[in-house]
């Protein structure tokens, strides 16, 4: 037996010692040595055979474990050859004082970017988005929620909310949003981002396929025309294993305000 699948039996050791259903128990054991590095990216699993045998359950029991996983992207599995602790993803770097597109940000890196549609329709304007895009409750507002993806890899889930005098169709925009508020004159020039910790739900943990509870950055971005008006409000969750955010620093100047040599 090799090393790996000995680091795992010893993980298994303890599966129906508490009372909760077998399955959970083996997923936990699992994502534990995953986590405390007992088992590695790219290690395989042993044989959903072996693991019965091993942790005295039954074979189904084993497969629902190992399908969740797989599901929440803890594993993965390669026909033929078996089942695998997940690579680990290689952490984007993005800068913080451009105003990009997360289009614009992978097509520069090389990688491949498409988005999955959660929703894009008309909506009447709820409480935050009227503030935030100076609407009056009348108004009606176009909402776009995507789940970004690069080299097939899924990054980031945004929900945008523009304007509906500005976007009436929330359908002419295709595979970018800047690039659709460019062809009107309504590209922004200048943002706002909040950034803020938060553990993911279920739903957007499988979506994001990571463990439920994954640390993730909550991202809030509130852009502008030249002219001041806001022109999107987009609320967004990055993968905490896959994005550094880079900020560049500087001294304040004599007034306290500004950077030096700006
Ligand atoms: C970025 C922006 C997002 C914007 C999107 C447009 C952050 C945190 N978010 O992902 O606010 O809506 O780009 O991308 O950077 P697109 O033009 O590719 O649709």
């Amino acid at each position: 037996m090799d090393d790996a699948a000995e680091r795992i039996f010893a993980a298994l050791r303890d599966v129906s010692q508490s009372g909760a259903p077998l399955y959970l128990q083996l997923k936990k054991n699992i994502e534990e040595a995953v986590k405390r590095g007992l088992i590695g990216p790219g290690d395989a699993l042993p044989s959903e055979r072996d693991i019965a045998a091993e942790a005295d359950i039954s074979r189904v029991t084993v497969r629902k474990a190992v399908q969740d996983l797989v599901k929440s992207g803890v594993l993965v599995q390669r026909h033929g050859s078996g089942t695998f602790v997940a690579p680990r993803m290689e952490r984007v770097e993005q800068s913080l004082s451009r105003l990009t597109s997360f289009t614009e940000d992978m097509a520069r890196r090389g990688m491949a970017a498409r988005s999955q549609w959660l929703d894009r329709g008309i909506y009447t304007a709820s409480p935050d988005e009227m503030m935030v895009l100076g609407l009056s409750a009348s108004e009606l507002v176009s909402r776009l929620s995507r789940l970004r993806i690069a080299d097939e890899t899924p990054l980031a889930i945004e929900r945008a909310t523009i304007s509906a005098s500005v976007l009436p169709d929330p359908h002419e925009v295709t595979s970018s949003l800047y690039m659709a508020l460019g062809k009107t004159g309504h590209r922004p020039v200048r943002a706002v981002q909040r950034i803020s910790a938060v553990n993911l739900g279920e739903a957007e943990a499988q979506l994001l396929a990571v463990p439920m509870g994954s640390a993730c950055l909550q991202i809030e971005r509130i852009s502008y025309l030249a002219s001041g008006k806001v022109i999107e409000f987009t609320k967004s969750i990055y993968r905490g294993d896959a994005y550094d955010f880079v900020a560049e620093l500087r001294l304040p100047g004599p007034d306290g305000q500004e950077g030096e040599g700006t």
